[in-house]
């Protein structure tokens, strides 16, 4: 499972980075502070199995039951309008993000940033401009990609060397792309029953627009919302919009490690502890504010979207020992892995261990303790036990 940080130059992506995977990373006022991309762990939010089962174990995941799930998370360059023609860095950022399952779009809700990055007053920049142009230049490097083959691919249709679903799913390869989604978009397009030599420059681009949203949704993180004036903005963007301060989440993460607050990365509020100094509380108090005017930081929400809304992933919980909840060591819950919606017992079985599926004779649903089959629907909270011919590695 992996989540792109995508936008246009000095927004706020490498804040937004830093904050959630807790790693340093240059930020600054300017565009184009990250080129090479960083990539780091950080984690989805969610309810763990140890409250269904009302106990209580040891696991520096699970915070009095709330489970905090791996995913990774890759910051890349900004853009700038044109990148699909190499202005800026050009199209690097999306090489590098072509691994994310689901892309989070950092826009400056602020308008603190033109449309190149640099810094202006807030509120002199409209963030719309900016929510079209990332998606638009999206797109542009999507429609590049066919653009490129398009008549080596006619050719083949012509010679019947392949079929129009299975040349576009062959140029789409390295993006997840198979030939069911390819019929699917072909469908929804419309082009199903037009002629591939007798496609327009237009039919082409509302083709890969529509793929490219199958396969790589995008989100978006209203980001530096606590220098917003004026938030009723965000009602104009199409689509999920999170808000949040990448800034104030960083401050947050940074001072419950240097144990100054009890906080849990999607709270809403925090508790300062005695050892801070004065200057240190009046900076959280200005935190408290930002809470005040967006509820949370958005850092976790956007991400648990990403997960569990846009992508719709479950968390399911294997374990060993069905009565005791451990592994083969005796760790309670030790795992917590994510899986597409409509993944059966086996398919949880394979991100184990290929041999744990190829041997798999049933499984057993530790809630209930009923043994389910191969082909048993799991959902979301499931402790599951795989009994197989064999084992893991
Ligand atoms: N007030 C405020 N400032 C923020 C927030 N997030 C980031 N910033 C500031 O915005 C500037 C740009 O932050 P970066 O994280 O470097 O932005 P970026 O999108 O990674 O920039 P590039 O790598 O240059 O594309 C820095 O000065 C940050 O401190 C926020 O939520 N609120
Ligand atoms: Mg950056």
């Amino acid at each position: 499972m992996q989540i792109g940080l995508l936008g246009k130059a000095n927004v706020g992506k490498s804040t937004f980075f830093s904050a959630a995977t807790e790693t340093a990373v240059p930020i600054g006022n300017y565009p184009f502070t990250t080129i090479e991309p960083n990539v780091g762990v950080t984690y989805v939010r969610t309810k763990c199995a140890c409250k269904h089962f009302t106990i209580v174990h040891q696991n520096p995941h699970c915070m009095n039951g709330i489970r905090l799930v791996p995913v990774k998370l890759i910051d890349v360059a900004g853009l700038v309008p044109g990148a699909h023609e190499g202005k800026g860095l050009g199209n690097k950022f999306l090489d590098d993000a072509r691994q994310a399952e689901v892309l989070i779009h950092v826009v400056d809700i602020a308008g603190t940033t033109d449309i190149q990055g640099q810094p202006v007053p807030a509120g002199t920049h409209d963030p719309l401009e900016d929510v079209e142009f990332v998606e638009s230049e999206f797109d542009l490097w999507f429609k590049q990609i066919l653009d490129r083959e398009w008549q080596k691919l006619l050719r083949e249709i012509t010679q019947k060397t392949a079929t129009l679903t299975e040349g576009i799913a062959r140029r789409f390869s390295g993006l997840g792309v198979k030939e069911f989604l390819v019929s699917e978009v072909l469908k929804e397009s419309g082009l199903v029953t037009k002629k591939p030599a007798e496609w327009s420059d237009s039919d082409i681009l509302s083709f890969v627009r529509i793929l490219r949203k199958k396969t790589k949704p995008i989100l978006i993180a209203a980001n530096k919302a606590d220098l917003c004036k004026d938030l009723s903005i965000v009602e104009k963007i199409k689509g999920h919009v999170v808000l949040c301060s990448a800034e104030s989440e960083l401050l947050l993460r940074k001072a419950v490690k240097a144990n100054l607050i009890k906080y849990v990365p999607g709270d809403s509020s925090f508790e300062v502890q005695g050892n801070a100094t004065p200057q240190q509380k009046q900076a959280l108090e200005l935190v408290r504010t930002v809470l005040g005017k967006i509820k949370t930081t958005g850092i976790q929400q956007a991400l648990n979207h990403a997960v569990f809304e846009t992508l719709k992933f479950i968390t399911v919980y294997p374990v060993e020992d069905e009565a005791k909840l451990t592994n083969k060591d005796g760790v309670v819950l030790p795992d917590a892995r994510l899986l597409p919606l409509g993944s059966t017992a086996r398919d949880l079985a394979a991100t184990i261990h290929a041999d744990l599926a190829k041997g798999f004779l049933h499984a057993v649903d530790v809630k209930t303790k009923q043994r389910i089959g191969a082909d048993h629907i799991l959902k979301d909270g499931d402790v599951i036990k795989i009994v197989s011919t064999m084992s893991r590695g």
